[in-house]
């Protein structure tokens, strides 16, 4: 099968004829073909945005908010479907994808198109000099959105929701290594009534698609979720441009289990903040502390139940854990094993590939718990982004604070204890964005996301992602 880009609400080949594979993880084969688009590929898309762009930005906030209302509805009854070629795509269980991922897509345009009709911006009185100041918040023009291949649909129209909510016009690129649900997008998009040119889609790699994007004079603002190298090269070209930048990055994240936390509560957490989606979402938390006192117990609880998890095919409605998403990212998380393992690691469950009957060729690894007994090492200080976590004692709240902050990234951390006093410590302390207490992954759509450090620079969601969609122009009018 063929996929196209979407510009100006048609469908397109490449105009170069260049095309690349897509694997399916589960199997290993290839099942598609995708546009690797040049630079005419992604002018055309700018050609096309940057005419919608006068007309968009002056549709009445309830006409843009019905829009995207009726996409969320429309990919809400089209949830199977997506679901299926999510799943199909990543290799991700089919069970998550319908439970999370598609969802979360319907609910990202549902959320932006609300939230847009209560965005509002401040004014200022100047009392005492007879003036009033106000600040308009304008559409910027037409914007990149660069999106990551771990949750696909979910993170695409993450960014492309508020963009296109706030007036924009959208040039957008999906991972070259996801791309399908993102190709059936465009034509919900078309069903739903966006004007032609509102969003457009281009397929293709990144140093040659995404660059284009990232390169273009006039594309005012980029928003990109991806690995922490690819972000330094997107900031690298973005600056002298003077370009909008909000760069959602990688993540290393600490999970801190005290004594007196609530202990099943926290264990069954705890399996899911590993291992979810293979162990490929940035908020996974893949470092685990756990208080001396309970250790010995928690080791032996927490490898009982990861080892019930179930490795297996994506389609099929019991796995846990299907598929990493490609063969190149298989092997650099075996390699990352292999480096814990030189470090004294102890690999105390999985470790190794699973080979599945039928499917022999899959890029399928078991979940994979290693005990180190350091904090500084390899394993513990670089992202591997896959189905692994360490786990190590500890003996004082500080000594854990210590070792939770001592990593370059800080997007996310999570903290297990009924202390409220200590609570209050670590959350004022932790060098993270988000900061979980008793819980993981629990999101309001409403709330700043984004990280610290090499975790990134600005902040998604809610009002912050029509803030950094819009330009702020401060008028001051003295009367
Ligand atoms: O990501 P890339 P990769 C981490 C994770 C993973 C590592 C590398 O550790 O192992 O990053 O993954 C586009 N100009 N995360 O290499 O390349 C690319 O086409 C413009 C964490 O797959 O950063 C894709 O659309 N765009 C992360 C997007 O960037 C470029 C999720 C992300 O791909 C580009 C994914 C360029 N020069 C990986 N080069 C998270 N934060 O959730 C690439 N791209």
């Amino acid at each position: 099968m063929k996929i196209q880009n979407y510009i100006n609400g048609k469908f397109h080949d490449p105009i170069d004829n260049n095309w690349l594979d897509n694997y399916n993880p589960s199997n290993g084969q290839v099942y598609g073909h995708i546009p690797n688009s040049s630079s005419v590929d992604v002018e055309n898309a700018y050609i096309a945005a940057k005419s919608a762009f006068p007309s968009w930005s002056q549709t009445t906030l309830d006409e843009r908010s019905r829009i995207l209302i009726k996409i969320s509805e429309l990919l809400e009854s089209n949830l199977q479907h997506f679901a299926e070629t999510e799943s199909k795509d990543n290799g991700k269980p089919i069970s998550l994808a319908k439970s999370v991922d598609i969802p979360r897509a319907a609910n990202n345009f549902r959320f932006f198109g609300n939230a847009i009709t209560q965005f509002a911006s401040e004014s200022h009185e100047s009392i005492g000099h007879d003036a009033i100041n106000y600040t308009l918040r304008q559409p910027m023009g037409v914007v990149g959105c660069i999106s990551p291949w771990n949750l696909p649909l979910y993170l695409f129209t993450w960014k492309i929701a508020p963009a296109i909510a706030a007036g924009n016009c959208v040039v957008a690129k999906p991972s070259e290594i996801t791309p399908m649900t993102a190709f059936l997008l465009g034509n919900i998009c078309n069903e739903a009534g966006l004007p032609k040119g509102v969003l457009n889609i281009v397929h293709g790699l990144g140093s040659t698609t995404g660059q284009a994007i990232v390169e273009h004079p006039n594309i005012k603002a980029i928003s990109f979720t991806g690995g922490t190298k690819t972000g330094i090269h997107i900031a690298k070209i973005a600056a002298p441009l003077f370009k909008k930048l909000s760069l959602e990055l990688g993540g290393k994240n600490p999970n801190i289990i005290f004594s007196d936390c609530d202990y099943d509560e926290m264990l069954k957490t705890t399996v899911l903040a590993s291992f979810s989606n293979q162990g490929q979402i940035c908020l996974c938390g893949s470092r685990i502390f756990v208080e001396a006192s309970i250790y010995k117990k928690f080791k032996i609880d927490f490898i009982e139940k990861v080892k019930q998890l179930k490795v297996g095919h994506p389609s099929n409605e019991t796995t846990d854990v299907g598929a990493l998403v490609s063969k190149q990212h298989l092997e650099k998380v075996l390699s990352y094993i292999e480096i814990a393992k030189k470090e004294n690691g102890i690999v105390l469950c999985g470790g190794n590939k699973i080979v599945i009957k039928d499917y022999e060729n899959g890029y399928y690894l078991a979940p994979t718990v290693i005990e180190i007994n350091t904090n500084d090492c390899k394993i513990n200080q670089e992202e591997v982004f896959g189905p692994v976590v360490t786990m190590m004692p500890f003996n004082t709240e500080t000594e854990v604070l210590q070792m939770a902050n001592a990593v370059k990234y800080g997007l996310s951390a999570t903290i297990w204890t009924t202390n409220l006093k200590r609570t209050m410590r670590l959350t004022n302390q932790l060098q993270a964005g988000i900061i979980w207490v008793n819980t993981w992954m629990l999101r309001d759509l409403r709330t700043p996301f984004g990280g610290m450090k090499a975790s990134g620079v600005g902040r998604e969601g809610g009002f912050e992602a029509l803030r950094f969609f819009t330009e702020a122009k401060n008028i001051c009018i003295k009367y």
